[in-house]
């Protein structure tokens, strides 16, 4: 069976021809243009960036090399022997095989990728470990994982090999490669030290098993499965601990990329673009994602519906839930959760995620949060519709995802980013390996002083 870097290591020279001709030919070829608003209106829009993995349809939401979420759930393989297996959620494994490759994994190629990042992922390397341990355990989780990502830059082999001089531009994806795999493979270990310093007094709360798979682990590590690997602070049977993990892997299967465009993709790309390692680049794509307008939403979403929901007399009345919609609105306060700025209708991770809570009814019938969240998608638009001013009325993705860890009692608001932080790595950084395989430069693009942009005003 050939493994991920031997397909890699063939794919590579390809493309990079292919788009050594693309330039060559086609170099001068105009694809967008920038005005003014372009320049005051953050790039809204613009055509102007190449991202190989992830392209993002206003109405049919995001695709992983053409594939939508539902191709995804068909086609990606279900692994053997897996915990839990739900057979319509895929394994981030899957997914992160097909974002580097652009092809879908066999069974056997997508367990050797399994097991390479079990094995990586086995132990958090004793120095990360000793300076997460000495942050404030208030800091906020979002900056220790930052933190503890960057400090990882010490065992960079592309850094390393860089300093020796020891690689030329040509085997930069290579241990780009390493880097990356080794970052991914650690998230799970990354996260559970973050959630264990912020709210266990640095007590581990549960332990890696490299027999299971990477969102499994995540699980685990924050102690919420029911087996001897964690604490299962949750006290759940075996069912729900197993819904749990298939909650994680259906989260974070489908939040790995949202094409190159958003802040932490951007970011990662932006400092990649100067050699920096993929320690420090993704580190900095995670304080792009610690953003309120970024990774944020999904905990104001759920501090919204439990507001809500104490303030009007129960999740089905439906006057009451228009009425406190309008009292935002009216307020100049926006709807969490709905709206997008490429999205032009329901996002499909959106529609993945409350299909979730369909096929668990007996699970969510009696939570009035999860009730509300369901009842909320048939009123907010409508809403928004007659207030007028939102290009995108429909419900995104942080509409659905916080509420349902909530109700598994992951009741800690901001390190749900965390959480998002593990998946979003997936696609920015197997966009960092062939960044470095396809040779592309250091983004530099021109700023204008306010002299020179007075001139574009006659
Ligand atoms: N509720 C109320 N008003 C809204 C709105 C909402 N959910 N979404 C947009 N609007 C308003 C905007 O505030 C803007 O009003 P303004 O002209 O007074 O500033 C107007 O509608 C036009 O905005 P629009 O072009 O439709 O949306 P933007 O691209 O400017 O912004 C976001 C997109 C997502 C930031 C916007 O829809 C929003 O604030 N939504 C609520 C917060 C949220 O759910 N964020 C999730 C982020 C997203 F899912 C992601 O990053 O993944």
């Amino acid at each position: 069976v050939i493994d991920l870097k031997t397909i890699l290591k063939e794919q590579i020279p390809i493309r990079k021809n292919e788009i050594q001709k693309i330039k060559k030919n086609y170099g001068n070829k105009k694809i967008d243009e920038i005005t003014i608003n372009s320049l005051l209106g953050g790039m809204r829009g613009n055509r102007s960036m190449f991202w190989r993995s992830t392209s993002l349809d206003p109405n049919l939401g995001i695709k992983f090399h053409g594939l939508t979420i539902e191709d995804c759930q068909k086609n990606l393989p279900k692994l053997p022997n897996t915990y839990g297996q739900d057979e319509k959620i895929f394994l981030p494994e899957t997914m992160l095989w097909l974002l580097i490759t652009g092809e879908v994994p066999t069974v056997e190629q997508a367990m050797i990728l399994k097991v390479e990042l079990a094995k990586r992922g086995r132990k958090l390397p004793d120095y990360v470990d000793k300076v997460m341990s000495t942050l404030p355990k208030d800091l906020h989780p979002m900056t220790q994982f930052a933190i503890g990502i960057a400090t990882l830059n010490k065992d960079s082999q592309f850094r390393e090999n860089y300093e020796k001089g020891s690689i030329g531009k040509a085997d930069y994806w290579e241990s780009t490669y390493e880097d990356t795999l080794n970052l991914i493979a650690l998230l799970p270990q990354l996260a559970g030290k973050v959630y264990s310093n912020s709210y266990n007094n640095g007590q581990p709360l549960g332990q890696f098993n490299e027999n299971e798979d990477w969102s499994y682990n995540i699980c685990s590590l924050l102690g919420m499965t029911n087996t001897s690997d964690s604490m299962n602070i949750q006290n759940f049977d075996d069912k729900k601990s197993q819904d749990f993990v298939n909650l994680m892997r259906l989260y974070t299967g489908i939040h790995v990329d949202h094409e190159g465009g958003n802040v932490s993709a951007h970011a990662t790309h932006l400092v990649g673009s100067a050699l920096s390692d993929a320690y420090l680049s993704y580190s900095s794509g995670i304080m792009g994602l610690a953003g309120p307008l970024h990774g944020l939403a999904a905990q104001e979403v759920v501090r919204f519906l439990i507001a809500m929901n104490s303030n009007i007399s129960s999740p089905n009345d439906k006057k009451s839930i228009k009425d406190y919609l309008w009292s935002l609105l009216n307020s100049h306060k926006v709807i969490p959760g709905y709206g997008h700025a490429v999205l032009r209708q329901t996002d499909p991770r959106w529609t993945a995620m409350v299909d979730f809570a369909k096929r668990h009814p007996e699970e969510f019938e009696n939570d009035k949060n999860v009730m509300l969240m369901q009842n909320l998608v048939n009123i907010a638009p409508g809403v928004l519709k007659e207030h007028g001013k939102t290009a995108n009325p429909y419900p995104n993705v942080d509409a659905a995802s916080g509420i349902l860890f909530y109700h598994y009692g992951v009741r800690e608001l901001l390190f749900f980013t965390v959480i998002f932080g593990c998946s979003r790595a997936l696609g920015p950084l197997s966009q960092l390996v062939w960044d470095r395989g396809l040779g592309l430069p250091i983004e530099r693009p021109k700023s204008l002083d306010l002299k020179s942009l007075k001139e574009y005003c006659d």
